[in-house]
C-alpha cells in the first residue's frame, strides 16, 4: 500500500517537476510560448487619433515585435484616448495594468521633473538639433535612465514636433497679443508659467477635452504642432493659427517596467530596436505631414500668421524669468547639459 503511494507520488512529482521545467523555458525563449498559445499582451494606448503619424508608427512597432518575436508578444493598439489621458495611462503603467503609451514629454515631467528641460521655450532651434540632442546626447539618455524608478521604462524618443499656436479671438503675431487669451496647456507647471508671463489665462486640461471646450468657448485656444491642428479638425472651431513654434515637444515610447522586468533580454532587445525603427519612420511621417497640413489648413480657411526672429526673441525674454524659477525643479546640470548639447550639435 505505501509502495503504491509512493509510486503515485513520484509520478506525480516528476510530472509537476516537467511542468514547471516548461513554464520557466517558456519565459526564456520565445519560440515556446507561440507553440503553446500564449503570448504576451502590450496594451498600447496613445491620445491623438489613428490618422496622426504616432499610430501609423505604432502599428509599425506592432508589426516587427510581433514578427521578431515569433508571436511571443501581441501588441493591441488603442488611440484617442481610449484607455485615457495621458496622466491615467502613465498610472496604468505604473501598476502593470497598461504596458505601453507615448505621451509628450510635458506631461512626464509631473513623474520626473527633469524632463521638463525640454519645455523650456525656444531651447531646441531647429528639428536636426533636436534630432542630434535627442538621438545622441548622454543627457537624453540620462533622462530616460530616471524612468524604471517610477515604474516605467522609456525606449526612445519620437517627434511630436515644434508647437504653434490657434485660437479664435485675434492673430498673434508679437508677445503682446497673448493678453488675457484663454489659452489650453498640457498639465504641466511650467508651460502654465510661461503663458502667465505672457499675459494670456493658461488652463491645464487634458487633450481628449480640447476641441469640446474651443467649440463651447470655455476656452480662446491652443497649442500644438501643426499636424494635429489639422487632424483633430481644430480649424473648425478656431480662426487663427500663430507659427509661433514656442517650444518643441518630443515623445516618449515608455513600456510599463512590470511587463519590461517579465521580458527575456531578446524580448526586451526586439522592443527596443522596433521603438527605435518606427521612431525613424514617425519622423519622416510627421515631417511631411507638418508640410502638408499647413497647407490643409490655409485651403480650410485658417489665417495664418508668420512670427518673426525678432518677435520669438521677445517671447523668449518675457518667459525666461519664469522659467528661471523651475531650474532648480529641472536640476541646474541638466538643463547645461542640455544646452550645451545643443550648441555642439549647430
Ligand atoms: C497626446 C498628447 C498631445 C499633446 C497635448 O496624448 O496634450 O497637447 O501635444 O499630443 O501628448
Amino acid at each position: 500500500m505505501l509502495k503504491k503511494f509512493l509510486s503515485v507520488f513520484m509520478v506525480v512529482a516528476l510530472f509537476t517537476a516537467v511542468l514547471a521545467g516548461c513554464g520557466s523555458s517558456e519565459k526564456a525563449s520565445g519560440g515556446e510560448e507561440k507553440k503553446s498559445g500564449k503570448a504576451r499582451v502590450i496594451r498600447a494606448g496613445i491620445g491623438l487619433n489613428d490618422k496622426h503619424p504616432q499610430y501609423l508608427a505604432l502599428l509599425k512597432f506592432k508589426e516587427i515585435v510581433e514578427k521578431e518575436s515569433n508571436g511571443s508578444i501581441k501588441v493591441e493598439t488603442y488611440h484617442s484616448s481610449q484607455l485615457g489621458d495621458d496622466r491615467a495611462m502613465m498610472e496604468a503603467l505604473q501598476l502593470g495594468t497598461q504596458q505601453m503609451t507615448i505621451p509628450s514629454t510635458a506631461p512626464i515631467a509631473n513623474f520626473v521633473p527633469e524632463f521638463s528641460v525640454y519645455d523650456i521655450p525656444f531651447i531646441f532651434p531647429s528639428e536636426e538639433v533636436a534630432d542630434k540632442v535627442l538621438l545622441e546626447s548622454d543627457v537624453a539618455k540620462e533622462l530616460l535612465d530616471k524612468l524604471p524608478a517610477q515604474g516605467m521604462v522609456g525606449l526612445a524618443y519620437w517627434e511630436n514636433g515644434f508647437r504653434d499656436l490657434t485660437n479664435d479671438k485675434v492673430s498673434v503675431a508679437t508677445a503682446k497679443d497673448f493678453k488675457n487669451l484663454k489659452i489650453r496647456t498640457m498639465e504641466n507647471q511650467l508651460h502654465i508659467a510661461a503663458f502667465k508671463a505672457l499675459g494670456a489665462n493658461p488652463t491645464p486640461m487634458a487633450f481628449a477635452e480640447v476641441f469640446t471646450a474651443m467649440q463651447q468657448g470655455t476656452i480662446d485656444g491652443q497649442e500644438n504642432p501643426i499636424a494635429t491642428i489639422y487632424l483633430q479638425k481644430y480649424n473648425e472651431v478656431q480662426k487663427h493659427l500663430s507659427l509661433t513654434h514656442h517650444v518643441y515637444s518630443p515623445f516618449v515610447v515608455l513600456l510599463s517596467k512590470v511587463f519590461w522586468d517579465e521580458s527575456s533580454k531578446e524580448e526586451q532587445d526586439i522592443m527596443t530596436k522596433a521603438a527605435q525603427e518606427a521612431g525613424e519612420y514617425e519622423r519622416k511621417l510627421i515631417r511631411e505631414a507638418n508640410v502638408q497640413n499647413l497647407e490643409d489648413l490655409k485651403k480650410a480657411g485658417m489665417t495664418v500668421t508668420e512670427v518673426t526672429p525678432e518677435a520669438r526673441e521677445e517671447m523668449k525674454a518675457i518667459t525666461d524669468p519664469a522659467v528661471e524659477k523651475f531650474a532648480d525643479k529641472i536640476g541646474k546640470e541638466t538643463i547645461e547639459k542640455v544646452k550645451k548639447a545643443v550648441e555642439d550639435a549647430q
